[in-house]
C-alpha cells in the first residue's frame, strides 16, 4: 500500500484531464482523478486518468522523475483517487496529444477490495451485477453516455418551455387520494393518517394553470406496478405540462415541436455520446403521423390480437401496431371509459374522449388531453370510475372559483430516454431504478 492522506490541503484542480493538450506545453498543472489503467514499459510507468471530463496519461521515468514520485507509484492500486501536479509535454500518442510528467502525487484514497467487474471490460456484466454496484458501473464510457444524454435532455427542455413562457412548479409528492385510479397506489402512513405516494402532479397541475396558465413540472411519479417489465418502474421521472385557454390539439403541436427539438439538440451537443451508443438520431418530421383509436383497432382485425372496443390497448396490441408505425405517432380520440376521470368527453360524441397517447414504437411515451373544467362534470366522472368524490373535495372546490379550460399531458423521461439512446431495458437509464425486486442500492 503506498501513503494515504486524504486532507487535500492546498491542493486545488487547475484543470481537467481534457485540458491537457500540446497548448499548454510545458505549464505547470494539478489535475484528480481515478487511476483506470497502468502499463510499465522499460523504466517507465504509463497511468491513465479518468475525470469527470474525460482521460489523460500521466508517465513517470524511473530514472528522471523525481524520486518520491516514484516511491509513491510503487505501489499504486488501480482505481486509487489521486491528484498529480506536473508539468504538460506533448506527446502524439496520448489522449489529447499530451501527458503529464508529475512533481508530485498526492494519494486520498486506495481501494481495500478488487471491484466485482472491471468497468472497462470487454465482457458486458448482466444488469443486475451492474445495478448493484452501480456507481461503479458508471465508470464504463457507455453508462456515462447514457446520463449525459439524460443531462442534456433535461437541460434543453427545461430552456424549451421557459422560452414558451411556462413556469415551473414543485407539487407535493405525499398526497390524501389516487388521480390515476386506486390500483398501483404505494400507501404510507403520515403521522396517524393514511396517506399515499403521488401518482402524478395532476389535480395540483390543473389548479395552478387556473392562475399561471402555463405551467410544467419534472419529478417523480410512483407507481406500485405488480409486475417487472422493461418499461415499468415504480419511481419514474415525469414531464408534465398544464396550459390554459388551450385544447388537446395545441398540447400535442406543443409536444411533438418538443420531441423535434430535443433530438436536433442531442444531435448537436452529443456527437461523442451518441457515437458511444452507436445511435443515429433522425429528427422526426411534423406533423407527426396521428390514428384514432378505432383505426387501430380495425388494423387489429387482420391480426391474432383481439382488443374489445373501449379497453386500454394490450402490449400485443402496440407492438402490431407498431410494425406500421416504427418511429413516433399518436394514437387520438380513445374511449372516455378507458381513460382517466378528469380527460374531457368529446361535446359531439361523449363516448369518445379529447386524448393522446405519443407513442414511439410499440412504447407509451407520453399521455394527455383536454380536462373537464366544470365542477358538476368532474364529480359526476369520479362517481362513475367508482373513486370516492369526498376525496376529492379539496380539488373540486376550486372549480367554484373559476376555472379556465385546460389540456396538459405526462411525458414518461426515463422512456423518453430509453428511445433517444435505443436501450431496450428502462433500469439502464437510471441512475438507481425502483422495481418490485429492488429497493437498494
Ligand atoms: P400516465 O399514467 O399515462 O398519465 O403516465 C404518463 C407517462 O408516464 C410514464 N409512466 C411510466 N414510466 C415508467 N414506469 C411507470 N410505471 C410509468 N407509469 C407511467 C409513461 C406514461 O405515458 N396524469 C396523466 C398525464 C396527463 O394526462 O397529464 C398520467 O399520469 O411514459
Amino acid at each position: 500500500m503506498s501513503k494515504v492522506s486524504e486532507d487535500l490541503n492546498e491542493w486545488r484542480r487547475t484543470c481537467y484531464s481534457t485540458d491537457v493538450t500540446p497548448d499548454l506545453e510545458s505549464k505547470e498543472i494539478t489535475v484528480f482523478g481515478r487511476v483506470m489503467t497502468r502499463r510499465e514499459q522499460g523504466g517507465i510507468t504509463f497511468l491513465i486518468l479518468q475525470d469527470m471530463k474525460g482521460i489523460v496519461q500521466v508517465t513517470i521515468h524511473r530514472d528522471k522523475s523525481p524520486k518520491e514520485v516514484v516511491e509513491d507509484i510503487k505501489n499504486l492500486e488501480l482505481h486509487s483517487v489521486i491528484g498529480i501536479k506536473g508539468s504538460v509535454k506533448s506527446m502524439p500518442k496520448a489522449p489529447h496529444g499530451a501527458e503529464i510528467n508529475p512533481s508530485k502525487i498526492k494519494i486520498l484514497s486506495q481501494p481495500k477490495t478488487k471491484l466485482p467487474f472491471d468497468p472497462h471490460g470487454r465482457i458486458e456484466q448482466s444488469i443486475d451485477k451492474r445495478l448493484d454496484l452501480r456507481v461503479i458501473d458508471l465508470l464504463r464510457p457507455r453508462s456515462q453516455a447514457i446520463f449525459k444524454i439524460r443531462n442534456v435532455v433535461l437541460e434543453v427542455m427545461r430552456q424549451f418551455f421557459h422560452d414558451e413562457d411556462f413556469l415551473e412548479i414543485n407539487t407535493p409528492k405525499i398526497i390524501s387520494s389516487a388521480t390515476e385510479g386506486g390500483a398501483a397506489l404505494f400507501p404510507l402512513l403520515y403521522y396517524d393518517k393514511e396517506a399515499f405516494l403521488a401518482q402524478s402532479p395532476q389535480l395540483y397541475k390543473e389548479q395552478l394553470s387556473s392562475i399561471f396558465e402555463k405551467v410544467f413540472e419534472i419529478a417523480p411519479i410512483f407507481r406500485a406496478e405488480p409486475f417487472r417489465t422493461l418499461r415499468h418502474l415504480s419511481e419514474a421521472i415525469s414531464v408534465d405540462v398544464e396550459q390554459a385557454y388551450v385544447t388537446y390539439v395545441d398540447v400535442m403541436e406543443l409536444l411533438e415541436r418538443m420531441i423535434q427539438h430535443i433530438v436536433i439538440s442531442l444531435n448537436e451537443k452529443c456527437k461523442d455520446e451518441l457515437s458511444i451508443l452507436n445511435v443515429k438520431l433522425d429528427p422526426p418530421q411534423l406533423p407527426l403521423k396521428q390514428v384514432t383509436y378505432d383505426e387501430v383497432l380495425k388494423a387489429l382485425e387482420k391480426t391474432d390480437v383481439k382488443i374489445e372496443w373501449g379497453d386500454d390497448l394490450s402490449t400485443a396490441s402496440l407492438k402490431e401496431i407498431s410494425k406500421q408505425f416504427p418511429q413516433y405517432y399518436f394514437i387520438i380520440d380513445w374511449p372516455t371509459t378507458s381513460k382517466a376521470f378528469y380527460i374531457k368527453p368529446k361535446t359531439a360524441n361523449q363516448e369518445l374522449c379529447e386524448s393522446f397517447d405519443l407513442m414511439c414504437g410499440p412504447i407509451e411515451l407520453v399521455s394527455g388531453g383536454t380536462r373537464i373544467s366544470n365542477r358538476e362534470d368532474l364529480a359526476k366522472r369520479i362517481a362513475e370510475k367508482g373513486l370516492e368524490p369526498k376525496n376529492f373535495d379539496y380539488h373540486l372546490k376550486i372549480f367554484d372559483y373559476g376555472m379556465p379550460p385546460h389540456a396538459g399531458f405526462g411525458l414518461g423521461l426515463d422512456r423518453l430516454i430509453m428511445m433517444l439512446t435505443n436501450i431496450e431495458n428502462i433500469r439502464e437509464v437510471v441512475l438507481f431504478p425502483r422495481d418490485p425486486q429492488r429497493l437498494t442500492p
